[in-house]
């Protein structure tokens, strides 16, 4: 599983994270460009915050100022130029207005040409706050209307819409409401299934994809890497559905290669590519 070069074969495709640093080198900046670099995907980053954070808990996080967020998106798009971006923390309210305005500024999102995926990130794996509740609106309203893909797992479906008494379809619907162009709601939270099912819904049509769940403790920054190679294939030219299912499987292999760290939960791990190498997937 790895994509191709771009057609120079020397400069690979690149793809922007807009997201905050782990300090324990899990989730984050540092589990996007591990899913990026392995992919062949050169990794730009605009840092939001910084997270005091070790296995067990994000004990603190520090806001980069939004404008300095919103210049390292447009310094980033006007020099290098990227195939597609994603967004993780954003942190605060002013900072996912800054980057919904540089986004539509530079064309990354629903009206640009620029591929835009959104991992709605409101809390820590360890249940510890990354977004204020008065934020929401903003990432309900702002942001994620200009999304190619709204990634997000039952807690944050729950968060955003509500859930405890719908269907997974019904949140879809819900959720697709705010205006992005596809929704995918992730299953890989609902332990008691042995498949992990993930609900897809372009507004028409349901497509559902499922891949055994990999029982693991060790599952921090699933989330992240899941929507990372899903912006890596959409650089590359797939389409959602196939970005999906190629993340997916990216993903599923990551959970087998997980591993301990410290005394609370350890990482997925994208370091698995480095002991093997796999057929390119069909496009
Ligand atoms: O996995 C979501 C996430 C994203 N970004 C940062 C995080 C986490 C979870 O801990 O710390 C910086």
């Amino acid at each position: 599983m790895l994509l191709p070069l771009t057609p120079d074969g020397q400069t690979p495709v690149r793809v922007l994270t807009i997201a905050g640093t782990d300090s324990g080198g899990s989730a984050g900046v540092q589990a996007d460009s591990r899913t990026m670099t392995l992919l062949g995907v050169h990794a730009c980053v605009a840092v939001t915050a910084v997270t005091v954070q070790n296995s067990l808990r994000v004990s603190d996080f520090h806001v980069i100022p939004p404008q300095t967020v919103a210049d390292q998106v447009r310094v980033v798009v006007s020099d290098i130029g990227i195939g597609a971006a994603k967004t993780g923390m954003l942190a605060s309210q002013a900072t996912i207005e800054a980057v919904a305005q540089v986004c539509a500024e530079v064309g990354i999102g629903q009206t640009g040409s620029i591929p835009l995926v959104v991992d709605p990130v409101a809390a820590s794996i360890n249940g510890d706050p990354l977004l204020p509740d008065s934020a929401l609106d903003a990432l309900r309203h702002t942001l994620i209307p200009m999304a190619t893909v709204l990634t997000p797992n039952l807690d944050e479906v729950r968060v955003l819409v509500g859930i405890d008494d719908r269907t997974a379809r019904q949140a879809a619907e819900a959720l697709h409401k705010f205006g992005q162009r596809w929704t995918i709601v992730k299953g890989g939270h609902l332990r008691s299934s042995p498949v992990s099912t993930d609900l897809l819904y372009d507004g028409d049509k349901f497509h559902e994809m499922s891949a055994p769940r990999i029982v693991t403790a060790h599952d921090h920054g699933a989330g992240d890497t899941l929507a990372a190679a899903t912006a890596c294939a959409l650089a590359h030219g797939y389409d959602v559905p196939l970005a999906i299912a190629f993340a997916k499987e990216w993903t599923t292999r990551s959970l087998q290669a997980s591993y301990p760290l410290g005394a609370g939960r350890g990482p997925v791990s994208a370091l698995w590519r480095l002991r093997e190498a796999a057929p390119l997937p069909p496009r």
